[in-house]
């Protein structure tokens, strides 16, 4: 993660922190804690990490694994017997908290009934600020409170997927867009008709999303077909569209967060590219991370590749963001597309008042006496 601030003068216009690559996701891990950071029945998980001698060191209840109700998964009345049958979604959530100096992030894989992977980041805690004289303003930051300056930022993340998918490790990164058919007598007379294809990646780069073509990214398994409909087995990447970094190429900003400026990178595999802004990020002045990796310009095409998905929040703060930061949240997905053979979300007893023993509220009840 990236998050290079816009204010020009210095020395702040070096001022870019990699939250998870100079500070560590693991060493500011938080003690999380029964009743607060998760509701409901919790198993917690100790990490272990080493310290700055290289020890062993015990991060207490550094994950917590629990689920949560998310609303519904799926409904259906039948419209002629006025029978309804709903299945409530229900997350598995494995939950890290970490504190960056001001700011918190919550980091949180999920699953859920119907086979979804996701990753979620909410971004919260305090505003990084300095002073301001009274009454002056600046085009790079909002006035959050008395004298309290608060600068534009970025937070650019970076989700690394080494993809086995059934044990599989050849795939093929493919975009798959929606488009107009032509007007044709034969095969289009009345103009409606529209078609989606799919088309692998070939080289190694950075690729972007478009939303007029409705184009989405998917991980393919080469060898794999769906036997009912004979299409390739893949997972589809939702991710959010993000603004690329708004730093100049010449930037010291550009150079340093590798990544940040597409929204899809895919690599070759190759062992110890691990982390997209490259090894080493503290003070660096210019990396080597996935631009350059991709950069090689490998086949990537059935073949064993990483693909990297950037995903962030462009932080123009508000009034209200400050003093504590209402979370931002921001998440990508993993979707299965032609992977089974029957839909895994309807594998479910229907929700029903006997095991959910809600608590109805009467309208009387709420008057005022
Ligand atoms: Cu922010």
């Amino acid at each position: 993660m990236s998050v290079p601030y816009g204010d020009t003068r210095p020395p702040f216009h070096k001022k870019q922190a990699f939250d998870l690559g100079d500070t560590g996701a693991g060493i500011m891990a938080n003690d999380l804690k029964l009743g607060c950071d998760c509701l409901g029945a919790i198993a917690y998980f100790d990490g272990l990490i080493a310290d700055e001698e290289g020890r062993p060191l015990k991060k207490s209840n550094a994950v917590c694994i629990h689920e949560q109700d998310a609303g519904l998964l799926w409904k259906h009345t039948n419209y002629r017997t006025q029978r309804a049958a709903l299945v409530r979604k229900r997350e598995l959530v494995l939950q890290s908290i970490i504190t960056v100096s001001n700011y918190e992030y919550i980091l949180a894989f999920i699953l859920d009934q119907a086979g979804e992977l996701a990753y979620e980041v909410r971004a919260t805690g305090i505003l990084s600020t300095q002073p301001i004289d009274p009454g002056v303003s600046v085009p790079w930051g909002t006035v959050v409170y008395d004298d309290v300056l608060a600068a534009y930022h970025q937070h650019i993340l970076s989700l690394r997927i080494d993809p086995e998918m059934d044990g599989e490790h050849r795939n093929s990164l493919v975009c798959e867009e929606t488009a107009s058919m032509p007007l044709r007598t034969e095969t289009n007379p009345y103009g409606n008709g529209y078609i989606s294809q799919r088309q692998a990646v070939k080289t190694s780069g950075g690729y972007d999303l478009d939303s007029k073509k409705n184009r989405v990214y998917m991980i393919e398994i080469s060898s794999k077909v769906n036997p009912v409909n004979g299409l390739k087995t893949a997972y589809k990447i939702h991710v959010p569209a993000f603004q690329p970094l708004l730093a100049q190429e010449n930037s010291s900003h550009y150079k340093r967060a590798d990544f940040a400026n597409h929204s899809i990178y895919v690599t070759r595999f190759r062992e110890n590219e691990l982390f997209a802004g490259g090894q080493y990020t503290n003070q660096n002045k210019q990396t080597t991370g996935v631009r350059k990796w991709s950069a090689r310009k490998d086949s990537v095409q059935d073949e064993d590749i990483v693909v990297w998905v950037q995903f962030g929040l462009q932080h123009v703060p508000r009034f209200e963001d400050f003093r504590v930061m209402p979370a931002e949240i921001i998440k990508v997905a993993l979707k299965l597309v032609n992977f089974f053979t029957k839909n895994p979300a309807t594998d479910f007893p229907p929700s029903s008042q006997k095991s959910n023993q809600s608590t109805l509220i009467r309208p009387s009840a709420c008057k005022q006496s």
